[in-house]
């Protein structure tokens, strides 16, 4: 299932539903709705978010509608000794990794104890600086591999990301020194304003993994199969020491790049309808009701539950006393630099 650079996208079933070719042993029923109810929880956390956001309750917030299958095809993908290294669009898999939803509200609310998760303290936290945390994850991997630990690092990041020097540095050493890391991309074609187009020459993305002499999968990004299965293949080469892999997602962002941005300055309403029928909830939806008896009150039932679930967080979250402003020394550094401890002092 993996090629260098394959030009066209991988995937199992078709936007209407149907499909396309046999599906992988791991997509059985249980695990198909689970994904499921992990995408929709995801859509539904999100637009709570925006909600939070819109009525001054959350700072800034990057919402992942469209690119839920990238998160949870990747995170269902990992074992739990993994290491996942995540961007700021991945909320769908840092659910699924046991992060709460009251820590990312807390991260996005501006506090940093949203970043403390109870669950995977081995995760790392969400990556503002683009492609920042690709050189981290090669740090990680090879960490691993010094210990001859079987794990995996698997890092997320965008389209824009894969322009940076840290992306190219972090694949190149990964390569050299046969890492287990998985660079996983989100391409969902835009990064803020600028189209994927505008930013590199190459025909894909994967094609990027062949400078580095490493392995690449290019896979449709809004096929949850397509993307854990790839993954998947991946990360059972990173543990059994046959190096890394570049695996590019083919998504699109239907929303805003942010709560602070307005993307129809930029480009056009046409485009964006254009790809809402490609989007991978539905299409699980479709698939699950013509092949797994998915039934319209199992659906309403788990919107439910999902609105339940966020809104019961989004309420904890309003409960919890904000942070006082010198606690921000407390979360970087071990000892404080003198400097950041007479403005500490300052404060106190
Ligand atoms: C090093 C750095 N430069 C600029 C920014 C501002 N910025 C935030 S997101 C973004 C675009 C990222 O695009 P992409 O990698 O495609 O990810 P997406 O937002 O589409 O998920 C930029 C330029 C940043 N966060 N970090
Ligand atoms: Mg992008």
């Amino acid at each position: 299932m993996i090629s260098q650079g394959a030009s066209t996208p991988l995937r199992f079933i078709a936007p209407d539903g149907q499909a396309e070719r046999e599906l992988p042993v791991f997509a059985d029923r249980a695990a198909l709705i689970s994904f499921y109810r992990a995408m929709l929880l995801t859509r539904i956390f999100d637009e709570k978010a925006v909600a939070l956001q819109r009525t001054g309750r959350l700072g800034t917030f990057a919402s992942s509608l469209g690119q839920e299958a990238v998160s949870v095809g990747l995170a269902s993908a990992m074992r739990k000794e993994d290491v996942l290294l995540p961007s700021f669009r991945e909320q769908g898999a840092m659910l699924w990794r046991g992060v709460s939803p009251v820590e990312l509200f807390l991260y996005w609310g501006g506090d940093e104890r949203g970043s403390d998760f109870a669950g995977p303290r081995g995760d790392f936290p969400i990556c503002i600086p683009v492609a920042s945390h690709a050189p981290h994850a090669a740090g990680v991997a090879l960490a691993m591999k010094l210990r001859g630990e079987k794990r995996a690092a698997v890092a997320v990041m965008g389209d824009g990301a894969t322009s940076k020097g840290d992306f190219y540095e972090a694949i190149n050493i990964s390569g050299v020194w046969r890492l287990p890391a998985v660079f996983v991309i989100s391409n969902n074609q835009w990064a803020i304003s600028v189209p994927v187009g505008r930013q590199t020459a190459a025909a894909t993305l994967a094609v990027k993994a062949m400078a580095a002499g490493i392995r690449s999968a290019r896979v449709d990004g809004n096929d949850v199969i397509a993307v854990h299965n790839a993954v998947g293949e991946a990360i059972d080469r990173a543990i059994s020491d046959q190096g890394p892999t570049l695996v590019e997602c083919v998504t699109y962002r239907l929303g805003d790049h942010t709560t602070v941005d307005d993307s129809s300055r930029y480009r056009s309403d046409q485009e964006v309808s254009e790809n809402w029928p490609s989007e991978p909830v539905a299409r699980l939806r479709q698939y699950l009701t013509a092949h797994e008896g998915w039934t319209k009150s199992d659906e309403e039932n788990l919107i439910a539950e999902c609105h339940n679930l966020v809104g019961e967080a989004a309420d904890r979250y309003a409960a919890i006393d904000p942070l006082e402003p010198k606690d921000m020394f407390e979360m970087t550094f071990a000892s404080l630099p003198r400097d950041l401890e007479e403005q500490r002092n300052q404060l106190s």
